[in-house]
Order: structure tokens, then C-alpha cells, then sequence
């Protein structure tokens, strides 16, 4: 499959199309969670921060360890305070409650800057501060030293001291009256003690009248992804620059693994939100079962892919493609996600391919040497040919609105349904192209073609047998469905199910996960409304049996050959084109230029 124009074309847009997304009309100006009253918990290393911001949100959001220096980002989530005395719905208000990293932290990463910088930011930027202490310790020089810094910013701030298991734990919580913000409210995190209190002071101390009374679901989840140091935080914070005028937004380093939990950033525009997430590099597994956080963060950056709408596979232009990469592609495809193989460092990959320019050799062309990369992409990540690319330099923030533009068109696409008219036509038509070959000789039937979800598309095909379409005839009806339905660049899901398993079941199926091929008990059979076969099985006039697909009408040309296995770096990676500028053969052509790609909006 090949990336069609119209991707192409909103890639190289000087300027993007208008759409609901646009960037903010005064940049600058925070348009995030804008009436959100924002509470930063801030305190030293391990006092317990990520468990209260866990437990007063009632979820698992920040990563916990009993060691310090675990959250380097500021994590944020909106949390519900219920103003109402009797509870009501009416009452609920939403304020963004935001974690940081320990105050104090010496990263043995060299981050301690970045992780204090961000720090401060959550701290001027709040509204209030829940300063946590540690009741088990008691009051340290470290407390004493936040507190002051709150006292010079003149920032509200109310005393949590955390780790208070029991009523016993509360007598010793008058010595941190020493700090000057009163007797701290003795909590215990993990045991949910005394949340309670911490609320009715969070309504005490807000100004709740503005604060909005729900949060709507985003419409997009954005997920990026990548191998540790592509630039995944850079590009976070290219859109938070675009949308909000704040470009550190999370924390970027050259140190490999910055990136620790999985960061959800929301952006709001017109009553439109979408939320990217920044998560942790992944590498070789091998380096990472020794080390406890990184095991979370990787499984944290999984579930971001599971969470999301839409991926950003991150590579890094100046690396070859790696088997971390083959995997996580691997893994975003079986989570029938669509993916964009976002190609970043472009500016990198540029000026070094012009470095190793050879006196006589021709000027290098970027469209020439991006073309040399999808070409290198194509052999490395085979099974994401469908993918559309995308080159930035998420650094500048160059081509970055264009690629989010890009995600909201694969959205669309995933979540686009078709009638079973249209479905069942082009069904038909495959099937008047290639037959599938039984070893038996008998005849392949399709009774019934139906979409039974979208995002993925899940399309089952009801059969006489469903052995008689085994994988290399499944793959041929993908990508012809591809070519010929909207679904030119998304996953798609297929199930082949006997005739008389109705519906029901196979829409239970999909959303247990069962992938194509995968049986279920057929408890619910109603049967499909046509009995007629789609078509009727062996060849017929102008058809053929088996074999590779005709050419025939607009599929005709639709083959383009497959690159030359083993010219592995591409001109990107080593700044070195293996074909010189001028001579890259064209990558696989748009379908059909007038087909369904063509159509799409
Ligand atoms: N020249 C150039 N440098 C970039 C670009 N994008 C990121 N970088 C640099 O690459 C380094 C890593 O960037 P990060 O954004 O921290 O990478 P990451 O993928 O978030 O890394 P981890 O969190 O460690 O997985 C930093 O030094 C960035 O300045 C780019 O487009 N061009
Ligand atoms: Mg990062």
C-alpha cells in the first residue's frame, strides 16, 4: 500500500488546512484546562506525592516506588470536588491537580535542573500548593527550605503531611508548625486516610465559582511512541508551543531515558480537546529487566498504545531502524492502531547527508532523500506499509501542525462506517477478481459482508468454510479493501465466520480481541439476510481462480515492485544516499487516484 496524495499533500502544505484543531488565535495565551483552578502537590524526594495525587484522583496515574526521583514531569489530571452538601451531580466541579518531581532531588542523570525548573513552573503556575511533608521523618531542612521558597513567591500554599497511618502519627504533626503554614493534615496516602479533610480544605481554599462543572472526554487520544532520545518530548512540546505558547511543557535532554512515566498533555481549543501523551523511549528488553522503573515505564508506554486513537511511531532520522522499532510497530499494529511513522531530526539528516556530499556530486534534494527514506521504511517495517510517514524537526517545530493534522485524518478514517450496500459491493468485486484456491477444489462462498465496529473497522465476511480463506487470501481482501473502502492508511479488522454465526457474536468477539480466524461459540445465529452466495464460487467469465490479483480497471497498475531487499542504510540514517539524488525510483504509487482515496475528504 502506498502512501496516498492527499497525505503527501497535507505533509508538504505550507499551510495547514483550517479544522477544528487549529493552533490558538493568540498564541501565548493558556488555553489549556483555561478555568481550571490548578493545586500542584509539591515536597521533597519520596514523600508520597504520585500516592496522593493517585489517591485523591481514585486511580493510578503517576508511577509509585519506594524510591526518590521516580516523577520527573509534571503529571496532571483533572479531579472531581463535589461542592454540593448533599453530593448532587450539580455540585461537581473540576480543578487540575498537578504531580511533581521531589524538590531537592539530586538525578543521578544530570536532570536535577530540568526536574527543578519544572517544579518551580508547577509551583508559580498554581493556584495552590499542597506542600507534603512526611510525618514519619518529621520536619526536615528540606522543608523548611520549600516552605521558604513559597513564602519569597508569595504562592498559597496549605501543609499535607503524608505517611500519618494512624491517629498516633497525628501527635507528632505540630512540630511542622515550625514551617509557619500551620498544623499540616495528617493523611496516610496509601490507607486513603483522611482524604476527606483535604477536600473540604481544597474547597476552603479555591475559588471554585469559575470552575468548571465536568470535563468532556477528549476527542483524540495522540500517543507518541518511540525508541529512548527520538524526540518524543520535543514534539510534545512543539504542539504545547503551538497551542499554548509554552514550550517546556515536559522535560527534554540529550541523557537517553528522561522520560519516566507516561505524561498526558491536554489540549483545549473551542470546547475541542485532544490529548497527547508523552511516554517513556523503549530499548532492547534485555537492558531493561534489571531496572524496576524502566519495567513500568515500559509497560506504561504499552498502555498509552492501547489508550490511544491514533500513534506517532518516533524515529530518529539520524539512527537505523532498530528491533525495538520492528517491535513497537509490531505491537501498535496488533493493537489495530493507526500509526504514523513520524521520521524526526529531518534537519539533522539533511545537513549530514549535505556533509557527505562528494565534490560533483549533485545538490541534495530533501523530497529526493525523503523519498530514499520511505523507500528504506518500506523494507524495514513491511508490515506497516499502510502507514503513512511524515518528516519533522519537532526541535523547530517544523511540519509539526501538519502531522496533527494528519493524525485527525487517520481518526477519521478509523472511525468511518460504510453501509453494507457499499460493503458488500466491494466485496463482490473481489471476489470477481481472485477466487480462493481450496486444496478440495470445492467452491469458496461469501454470503454476507457486514461492519460491526469502527476503530478499528472490523468487517466480517460470512462463509461456507471459512479454511477455504486462509491467510494469503485474507491479506490479498485487506488490501483491497484498502485500495477500494476509506480505510486506505488504518488497520483494518477482518473475520471470517461460517454462515449462521450471527452478528451479536462476532461483535463480542471483536470487543474480547479476537483477531481474524479466531472462533467463537456461535450462541447467538442470526442468520444472515442473504442467502444467496455473494457470488457463486469458480471462475467465471473474466475472472480467475487463483493467482496474483488482475489488473484489471482501476486496481490495473496498482502493484508497484517491492524495493531490493538488503540496501539497508538509508541516506538519512548514514547521511549517505544509496541512490544518488535525482535517481530514487518513485515510491508505490497512490492506488487509485481516483478511487475511494481519492474521494476522501
Ligand atoms: N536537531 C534536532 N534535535 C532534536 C530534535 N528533536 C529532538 N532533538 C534533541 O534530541 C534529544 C532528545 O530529545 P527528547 O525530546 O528528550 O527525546 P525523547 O524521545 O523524549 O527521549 P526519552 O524521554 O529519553 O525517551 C534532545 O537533545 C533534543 O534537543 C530535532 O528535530 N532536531
Ligand atoms: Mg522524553
Amino acid at each position: 500500500m502506498g502512501r496516498t496524495r492527499k497525505t503527501c499533500r497535507l505533509l508538504q502544505a505550507a499551510r495547514p488546512p483550517a479544522h477544528w484543531f487549529a493552533p490558538a488565535a493568540c498564541p501565548g495565551y493558556p488555553v489549556r484546562m483555561s478555568r481550571m483552578p490548578v493545586v500542584a502537590i509539591v515536597g521533597r524526594p519520596n514523600v508520597g506525592k504520585s500516592s496522593l495525587l493517585n489517591a485523591l484522583a481514585g486511580k493510578r496515574i503517576s508511577i509509585v516506588q519506594d524510591m526518590p526521583g521516580v516523577t520527573r514531569d509534571r503529571i496532571s489530571v483533572p479531579l472531581r470536588i463535589n461542592v454540593d452538601p448533599d453530593g448532587g451531580a450539580a455540585g461537581d466541579r473540576f480543578i487540575e491537580l498537578v504531580d511533581t518531581g521531589g524538590y531537592g532531588f539530586v538525578d543521578p542523570d544530570a536532570l536535577t535542573e530540568h526536574i527543578r525548573h519544572q517544579i518551580e513552573l508547577a509551583m508559580t503556575r498554581a493556584d495552590l500548593v499542597l506542600l507534603l511533608v512526611d510525618a514519619e521523618t518529621g520536619l526536615t531542612t528540606a522543608d523548611e527550605q520549600i516552605a521558604s521558597l513559597l513564602r519569597r513567591k508569595s504562592i498559597k500554599t496549605l501543609l499535607v503531611a503524608n505517611k500519618a497511618d494512624g491517629p498516633r502519627a497525628d501527635t507528632g504533626l505540630g512540630d511542622f508548625a515550625r514551617l509557619g503554614l500551620g498544623t499540616p493534615i495528617g493523611v496516610s496516602a496509601i490507607n486513603n486516610r483522611n482524604l476527606d479533610l483535604v477536600f473540604t480544605a481544597l474547597r476552603q481554599n479555591l475559588d471554585l465559582s469559575d470552575a468548571p462543572h465536568e470535563v468532556k472526554p477528549p476527542e483524540m487520544f495522540l500517543a507518541i511512541v518511540g525508541k529512548r532520545n527520538a524526540g518524543k518530548s520535543t514534539l510534545v512540546n512543539a504542539v504545547a508551543q503551538l497551542y499554548e505558547g509554552d514550550p517546556e511543557r515536559v522535560i527534554v535532554s540529550e541523557v537517553p531515558g528522561t522520560t519516566r512515566d507516561s505524561v498526558d498533555v491536554r489540549f483545549e481549543k473551542d470546547g475541542h480537546s485532544l490529548v497527547v501523551i508523552d511516554t517513556a523511549g523503549v530499548r532492547k528488553k534485555r537492558h531493561m529487566v534489571t531496572n524496576d522503573i524502566e519495567f513500568y515505564s515500559f509497560h506504561r508506554a504499552e498502555r498509552s498504545i492501547r489508550r490511544a486513537d491514533v500513534v506517532f511511531h518516533l524515529l530518529d532520522a539520524t539512527e537505523p531502524v532498530s528491533d525495538p522499532d520492528k517491535k513497537l510497530a509490531q505491537y501498535i499494529v496488533g493493537q489495530f492502531k493507526p500509526i504514523v511513522l513520524v521520521v524526526n531530526k529531518w534537519d539533522l539528516a539533511l545537513a549530514r547527508a549535505r556533509e557527505q556530499q562528494k565534490e560533483g556530486d549533485p545538490e541534495v534534494d530533501d523530497t529526493v532523500l525523503m523519498e530514499q527514506y520511505r523507500e528504506y521504511l518500506d523494507q524495514e517495517l513491511r508490515h506497516v506499509k499502510y502507514a503513512p510517514i511524515a518528516f519533522i524537526t519537532a526541535k523547530d517545530g517544523r511540519k509539526v501542525q501538519a502531522v496533527l493534522d494528519l493524525a485527525q485524518h487517520l481518526f477519521k478514517q478509523a472511525t468511518e462506517r460504510l453501509s453494507t450496500a457499499r460493503l458488500n459491493q466491494a466485496v463482490r468485486q473481489i471476489l470477481d477478481e481472485r477466487m480462493p484456491v481450496t486444496a478440495s477444489g470445492r467452491r469458496a462462498k461469501v454470503f454476507y459482508a457486514t461492519q460491526i465496529d469502527t476503530a478499528p473497522p472490523t468487517i466480517v465476511l460470512f462463509v461456507n468454510k471459512v479454511s477455504y480463506f486462509d491467510d494469503t487470501y485474507q491479506r490479498f481482501i485487506m488490501n483491497r479493501f484498502r485500495e477500494m473502502l476509506p480505510y486506505a492508511e488504518v488497520p483494518i479488522k477482518l473475520l471470517i465466520r461460517p454462515r449462521g454465526q450471527g452478528s451479536r457474536a462476532a461483535t463480542a468477539e471483536a470487543e474480547a480481541g479476537g483477531g481474524p480466524g479466531a472462533t467463537v461459540d456461535a450462541g447467538t445465529t442470526r442468520p444472515p439476510p442473504r442467502r444467496q452466495a455473494l457470488r457463486k464460487a469458480g471462475p467465471s467469465k473474466g475472472t480467475r481462480a487463483s493467482g496474483p490479483p488482475r489488473k484489471s480497471g482501476k486496481s490495473a497498475g496498482a502493484k508497484t515492485p517491492r524495493p531490493k531487499q538488503g540496501s539497508k542504510p538509508t541516506a538519512a540514517s548514514h547521511g549517505k544516499p544509496h541512490a544518488k539524488p535525482g535517481s530514487a525510483k518513485p515510491h508505490r504509487k497512490a492506488q487509485t487516484p481516483t478511487g475511494p482515496r481519492g474521494r476522501r475528504k
